[in-house]
């Protein structure tokens, strides 16, 4: 029976386990990504683990998000990054050199080998036959230090792609098209490997686009074969001694197929709220906004770059728009420089951001209260933008553009005539001048903003404590810990970042969890979706929080859970989230011998008397860690 490409991918970096969909395997990582908002963490619990150097053969550590400096403590941040990258063995990639999954797929990516981020968008190298796989940093340092990536087995799902896309419909309208069929929860458990014979007509950007925007479907990578594609890609940018063909045999089997025939697409948008809110774009054509984006690590190609400038040129931004570019790397800019887009851009009115994540991540260019903002961006959690009772519909660059040129949104096929294409340059800039390569000398400088990593505490016999917050369907990290530039510049500083806890969500948490001393969070579906930033477990472990119960959660957020000592537990019948109120008393009898043995809990609601049952099913490898209070207190209880 032949294997497919994911297969292969798991099989020849198989270290532990068996590669039986819902089997705990271990994986060897051949690269590391790190981020100034989760890898600085990495680097923190790699240090606080006693380990030497980086061993995997390619470590990066990106400043991306936190770009702008414009609070010392950033720069703390990146000092820190900058020392231990250098010592340890990490390459350090300066800030404005652009957003790291960009920059790894056009620097680092190699097919075949695999990739382990600090940061959730890492799938974006699955685009060149990568197995790229984003996790908390807790997981990244372990990898750093040369340990296996434990996940669990996910099924494989075929994407057959027909046909071929239709003018003004692009990459994005195929990711938003997989979200608008299968929601945010429709990836859980699962890979998706794309194949078809309308693979052909898919660039890499556009591979990248659909690779990068899978982490919304909650997918845990997607993956694109190393075809001709992939070798122009990387001939492109001077690398083709990196190319290798990776595909799957003629008689691959899979876990499941979806089928897509790209030439039925349309362009798509999704409405504020949640990336699969997703309806054609004139259903909402002629919604006035205010501003117009388009960047991020979704549609910051030289592809995107360059397919909004073919809109603009020669046309004008409609007056009430403010519209920023953020061109995804150093090397796309120099680029645009050099081919001319620059200019036609400014004419038209762009405003053209350094190479960052800026306003995806809600910094810089935050909405005026009450306007709708029109992003071409891959996440719309509510206040992520950074003002509360935000806007912001997600959708391709061509509608931006089109929209920017009118002030409301606009399908891009009412402008009349076809696009006039993108011609890929013959050679992009080289631009390594972003990049400092380790020596493994230096000392590491510890600024201000740099404090001690917390160390979680082991799992109490019976736990009881009260419900210090109690939350619906589809929380995301967004919401227990917002992204915004205020509280970013605190990744390193946890007793500053806990102050900043479900802040939107509910202003009061933070005290009322402090004043409870323990206490236990309740959730419903899909508890902890979105980014991989470990502050959303560890900020409310800081403050006291021992226990979650949800209706079920999302893959990296129920890991980081674990790995700092919060149990993350699953009602066993999701009826029971309504009889639990906030600030109810509950009681997890022989929490600790329930955990060592089946994972199933009984839990009293004190308040009302009843009993309801949640279950924690851990692998042996987890029980371990999560009874001890974590990894970093496991460790240390090993070392003693
Ligand atoms: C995001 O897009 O939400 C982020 C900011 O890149 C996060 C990382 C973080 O919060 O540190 C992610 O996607 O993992
Ligand atoms: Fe940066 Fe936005 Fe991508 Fe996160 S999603 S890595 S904030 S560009």
């Amino acid at each position: 029976m032949g294997r497919n490409l994911t297969r292969k991918l798991i099989d020849s970096h198989l270290v532990a386990g068996k590669p039986v969909a819902g089997e705990e395997i271990g994986l060897a990582i051949d690269q590391i990504l790190l981020t100034d908002t989760n890898g600085n963490m990495s680097l923190l619990q790699f240090e606080a683990m006693g380990l030497p150097r980086i061993v995997p053969r390619r470590a990066v550590a990106y400043i991306d998000h936190n770009v702008y400096q414009f609070d010392s403590r950033n720069t703390d941040d990146h000092r820190y990054m900058q020392t231990a990258a250098r010592r340890y063995g990490a390459v350090f990639s300066k800030p404005g050199n652009g957003i790291c999954h960009q920059v790894h797929m056009e620097t680092f990516s190699v097919p075949g080998q695999t990739l382990l981020g600090s940061d959730s968008h890492t799938p974006l190298c699955g685009a060149a036959g990568m197995l790229a796989i984003g996790a908390g940093s807790l997981d990244v340092a372990v990898a750093m230090g040369g340990g296996p990536y434990f996940t669990t087995m996910p099924s494989i799902v075929r994407i057959w792609l027909t046909g071929a896309l239709q003018p003004w419909v692009t990459a994005k309208d195929v990711i938003l098209e997989l979200l608008r069929r299968l929601t945010v929860r429709g990836g859980t458990g699962k890979i998706f490997e794309y194949a078809g014979p309308g693979l052909a007509s898919l660039l890499a950007a556009q591979r990248m686009t659909i690779a990068n925007m899978g982490a919304e479907l909650g997918l845990t990578t997607s993956v694109f074969p190393s075809d001709d594609v992939t070798r122009s890609f990387l001939t492109r940018l001077g690398r083709e001694q990196d190319w290798q063909p990776a595909s799957p045999d003629d008689d691959a089997t899979y876990d499941d197929q979806i089928e897509l025939d790209l030439s039925a697409l349309t362009p798509l948008i999704a409405l504020p709220g949640s990336p699969d809110r997703v309806v054609p774009v004139e259903e909402v054509a002629g919604t006035p906004i205010e501003q117009v984006m388009v960047g991020s690590c979704t549609n910051g190609s030289w592809h995107d770059m360059a397919s909004v400038t073919e809109i603009l040129r020669g046309r004008r931004i409609h007056p009430s728009i403010s519209f920023v570019l953020f061109p995804g790397s150093h090397r796309i800019l120099e680029t645009m420089s050099s081919e001319g887009l620059l200019t036609d851009l400014l004419r038209a009115g762009a405003t053209v951001s350094e190479p960052t994540c800026g306003s995806c991540a809600g910094i810089g260019h935050v909405p005026a209260a009450g306007t709708k903002s029109l992003r071409a961006f891959n996440r719309n959690f509510p206040g992520r933008s950074g003002v509360k009772g935000d806007e912001v519909y997600l959708c391709s660059s061509t509608v931006a553009a089109a929209s920017a040129l009118t002030g409301v949104i606009t399908d891009p096929r009412t402008l009349g005539g076809a696009p006039s294409g993108v011609t890929l340059p013959l050679r992009f800039a080289d631009s390594a001048v972003g990049f400092v390569e380790p020596d493994g000398l230096g000392e590491v400088v510890r600024g201000p903003n740099i404090k001690a990593v917390p160390i979680g505490e082991p799992v109490a016999e019976t736990l009881e404590a009260p419900v210090v917050i109690k939350l619906g369907d589809k929380v995301s990290t967004d919401d227990i810990s917002p992204a915004g530039a205020a509280v970013l510049m605190f990744r390193s500083n946890m007793p500053a970042i806990s102050e900043f806890t479900f802040k939107y969500v509910d202003p009061e948490f933070v005290a009322r969890a402090r004043a409870a001393g323990r206490g236990i969070i309740v959730g419903g579906e899909l508890y902890g979706q979105g980014s991989s930033r470990e502050v959303a477990a560890i900020a409310p472990m800081y403050l006291g929080v021992r226990a979650v119960i949800a209706k079920s959660f999302a893959r990296i957020h129920r890991a980081n859970l674990i790995n700092w000592g919060v149990v993350p537990l699953v009602l066993d019948d999701a009826a029971a989230h309504d009889g639990i109120e906030r600030d109810d008393r509950l009681r997890l009898e022989d929490l600790r011998a329930s955990l060592a043995g089946d994972g199933r809990v009984t839990i009293l609601n004190t308040r009302t008397g009843a009993l309801f049952r949640a279950s924690c099913v851990v692998t042996p490898r987890e029980r371990e860690i999560l009874i001890a209070g974590g990894l970093l207190a496991l460790t240390r209880e090993r070392q003693a």
